[in-house]
């Protein structure tokens, strides 16, 4: 059974191959491209952003998690055996996580200012003897000194010195990443800060946090092994009016300072898409972030799925080469469906849009653009979009040993039965 399924991919490959080769395209090639393309998973999709600090809580700060399914992990070993149980269904070599600095594992409470390398040593343990790489943020909420709605740009010094020191912290952990792991570390920071009603001085507040990030970044961290990003809002709950980090914000100040950008699908008006500024921000900036992420309706964090923005994302990429320079992370939060399969839909997706990325006949398409026939330029993108880049998904996800098609949903559901039903 399992043979001649085996070899019916095989021969669908095939056939793919052919028809792929007669446009120019090595299917080959897209394969061994899509492998090395890392992604970065969050953490935070498997506990509802609750983190390791405390009891259950509100995760504060705007954010939203909505959904009480059954199964989420409770402890760091728990959210590692999930995490395992994802990667191993999604193809694809050195993909990464993405920490949150509230998941540390510590015996006792630790102030968010004083946390260090050691607090992360089994999360270290586990990416080395995996092989995945690792990402950092500072938690700017679900904490009593973000209660009132700002941190970094807070009127109080001591707020913003707090945080300041939190974030400075959080660097030095990235860089340690970035060491023992022979893998740089991306540090974002995203803060909550703005006002839910109409504010009078919106400029005094961008001001301060310009100076607390300069702070921040002022601290000796060897920037080869830990990059900073940073990750700018348009409105969160709780900030409708007015979010101090905006766009304008982190634009300048990444280009000002040679940081990171973080865009974040989720974070501009509706109909505003992060595709189209890909290629303007990497004219002036070494590297960007992507949060992959979906909205409906408003910033809702739903899991991605291969949507035309998805594809779009993906070809912005690929079709300017820009694998090393843009870091791909997720940033989804779904309690109402079974975590691990989020985080497999959401990466099995990401991966999807790549390879049909990968799978254009660019240069064609470019001539076309170039010498005006739009017409063509039309037909060609209609006709692409039914080539057969599933067979070619298959056959990579068989070479790469994970399950192909729904295979992976049977997987997960016995995980569900034999794990996270007990817990
Ligand atoms: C919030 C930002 C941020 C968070 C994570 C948990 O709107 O998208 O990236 O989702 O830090
Ligand atoms: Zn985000």
């Amino acid at each position: 059974m399992a043979e001649s399924n085996d070899r019916r991919i095989e021969s669908a490959y095939n056939l793919a191959r052919e028809q792929y080769a007669e446009l120019g395209v090595d299917t080959d090639q897209a394969m061994s491209a899509l492998e090395q393309i890392p992604i970065s998973l969050h953490c935070w999709q498997g506990d509802d952003v609750q983190g390791f600090e405390s009891s259950d809580g509100d995760v504060g700060g705007g954010l939203a998690v909505t959904g009480n399914y059954p199964g989420r992990a409770r402890t760091p070993q728990e959210l590692r055996d999930d995490l395992d149980m994802a990667y191993s269904m999604i193809p694809g070599k050195g993909h990464r996580l993405n920490l949150h600095a509230f998941y540390l594992e510590a015996s006792g409470k630790v102030d968010r200012a004083e946390i260090a390398p050691e607090h992360f040593q089994t999360w270290l343990d586990w990416a080395k003897e995996k092989g995945h790489g690792l990402d950092f943020n500072p938690t700017c909420f679900s904490h009593p000194m973000a209660d009132s709605g700002f941190t970094l740009s807070s009127v109080d010094p001591a707020v913003r010195d707090y945080w300041v020191r939190h974030c400075i912290a959080c660097r030095k952990i990235g860089e340690h990443f970035g060491r023992e792991l022979n893998n740089p570390c991306v540090t974002n920071i995203w803060i909550p800060d703005g006002y839910k009603d109409i504010p009078i001085d919106r400029n005094a507040a961008r001001q301060r946090l310009a100076e607390s990030l300069d702070k921040i970044l002022a601290a000796q961290v060897d920037t080869k092994l830990n990059l900073d990003a940073v990750e700018c809002k348009l409105f969160g709950i709780g900030s409708e009016s007015c979010v101090i980090g905006s766009h304008e914000f982190y634009m300048g100040y990444a280009i000002k300072n040679q940081t990171l950008l973080c865009l974040d699908a989720g974070h501009f008006h509706p109909t505003e898409v992060i595709s189209d500024k890909i290629s303007s921000a990497l004219l002036f900036l070494d590297e960007i972030l992507l949060h992959v992420s979906r909205g409906v309706r408003w910033d809702s964090d739903h899991v991605v799925i291969l949507s035309d923005e998805l594809r779009a994302i993906a070809e912005e990429i690929v079709r300017n080469n820009f694998q090393s320079r843009v870091h791909i992370g997720l940033d989804f939060f779904d309690a109402s469906i079974n975590r691990v399969a989020a985080w497999t839909i959401g990466t099995r997706s990401m991966l999807k849009a790549l390879l049909i990325a990968l799978l254009e006949p660019t240069v064609a398409l470019r001539e076309m653009e170039d010498s005006g026939d739009y017409t063509k330029r039309l037909a060609m993108l209609e006709e692409l979009k039914t080539m057969p880049w599933s067979a070619v998904w298959d056959h990579h996800c068989l070479q790469q040993g994970v399950p192909v098609g729904p295979q992976w949903l049977e997987k997960t559901r016995q995980y569900e039965e034999d794990v996270l039903s007990k817990r």
